[in-house]
């Protein structure tokens, strides 16, 4: 494809509310766009790194520099590179796969758009809307969680996801499983705030019938979670841990996880996130579509991928109001407790142009 440059822009999006996980709390999303120009049509791309690297080694400031002057420069090197090609010709640069993800899935749009070809078709959806889930952040009360709990309840999400951590962990999923009963898809996620020395205090969740634990331990340790997982019943899933295909199917061997979270920036692009859906389908391992607080550029496309069939259990695939009063794009409306997936061609929305101006702090162009 023929690029005439590549533009990185900051944009700041207040969030409703502050967002607390195990390893921070988040009240403004300060996200890095890349927006692909072609002659014919341009794509964008929602790079997820957050601004510190808590969540994992990749932030804001690191994936706009490794961008800016390795991801960018190595594209420009080879004017006919189509999407498909971006990861083999990114693969020298060690790593950064948030950003890496970023400028694939820009270039992804673009190329989409040229042809007319929506994400979801190119991806191999088969499905035309998505059943949601929400991530409930760590709060400072049982009751303002059990608020929160019912207001997600009410507004129709199908699963619910309760972050934790050591202090509050069996407390609040008793509370709800109290309140809102057995029949609620209950799970729970650590950001590996534990160790194994903690295996007999998780399996106390064994009782409440979660579908999964999801990254308890350590991202590098695959062994302790294969140990964990036998000895506890709460199904072990991994999101830290899987960072390409290879890492799944480590993980699956070793029995570390029968589940696992695809979050395509954490594992370096669209196309590898199809890869380890296909994986783990031939492992009957069930999947679901992670979120980082996506706007709807990035929302659209997590919705698209979570139309594919092995997304057997629902993701982190909440309506925009969850985090945004105003969304970038359109908004994204759960009815249904489901989200349509967009059908027009590349990601099928885009900007709103007054409201990317809104929330735009710095552009940067790269002419090619
Ligand atoms: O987009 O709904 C969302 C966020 C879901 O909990 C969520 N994400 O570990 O799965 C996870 C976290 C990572 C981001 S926390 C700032
Ligand atoms: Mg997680």
């Amino acid at each position: 494809m023929k690029l005439t440059g590549v533009e990185l822009r900051r944009i700041e999006m207040p969030l409703v509310a502050p967002f607390r996980t195990s390893f921070g709390t988040t009240t403004v999303r300060e996200v890095l766009l890349v927006r692909a120009v072609t002659p014919g049509a341009e794509g964008w791309g929602e790079c997820v790194a957050d601004a510190s690297p808590l969540y994992s080694s990749e932030y804001v400031d690191g994936c706009a520099d490794v961008l800016r002057r390795f991801l960018v420069p190595a594209i420009a090197a080879r004017p006919d590179l189509r999407p498909d090609g971006v990861a083999a010709v990114l693969a020298p640069v060690k790593g950064h796969r948030m950003a890496k993800a970023a400028i694939e899935a820009a270039m992804l749009d673009a190329q989409l758009r040229l042809d007319g070809v929506s994400l979801a078709g190119r991806l191999g959806a088969v499905r035309d809307r998505v059943p949601c889930g929400v991530s409930v952040g760590i709060m400072d009360s049982l009751p303002e969680l059990l608020d929160a709990v019912d207001g997600y309840l009410d507004e129709g999400y199908l699963r619910i996801k309760l972050k934790i951590e050591p202090g509050w962990d069996v407390e609040p999923v008793r509370a709800v499983r109290e309140r809102f009963g057995d029949d609620v898809l209950l799970q729970v996620d650590a950001n590996a705030a534990y160790t194994l020395a903690d295996a007999r205090q998780l399996a106390r969740l064994d009782e409440f019938d979660l579908l999964l634990v999801e990254q308890p331990l350590a991202a590098g340790d695959l062994r302790r979670h294969a140990e964990l997982a036998r000895l506890i019943r709460t199904p072990v899933c991994l999101d830290e841990s899987i960072e390409s295909v290879e890492d799944a199917a480590d993980a699956i061997m070793l029995g570390a996880c029968s589940i696992v979270n695809i979050k395509p920036g954490r594992v370096g692009g669209y196309l590898e996130a199809v890869r380890i859906h296909e994986l783990c389908r031939a492992h009957d391992v069930p999947v679901w579509c992670g979120g980082m607080l996506e706007t709807g550029i990035g929302r659209a496309a997590n919705v698209a991928l979570a139309a594919l069939p092995g997304f057997s259990l629902p993701g982190d695939t909440s309506g925009s109001n969850r985090y945004y009063a105003a969304d970038l794009t359109e908004p994204f409306v759960l009815r249904d407790g489901h989200l349509d997936v967009p059908t027009g061609p590349g990601l099928g929305v885009a900007p709103l142009p007054h409201r990317l101006e809104e929330v735009t702090v710095d552009t940067e162009w790269i002419r090619f």
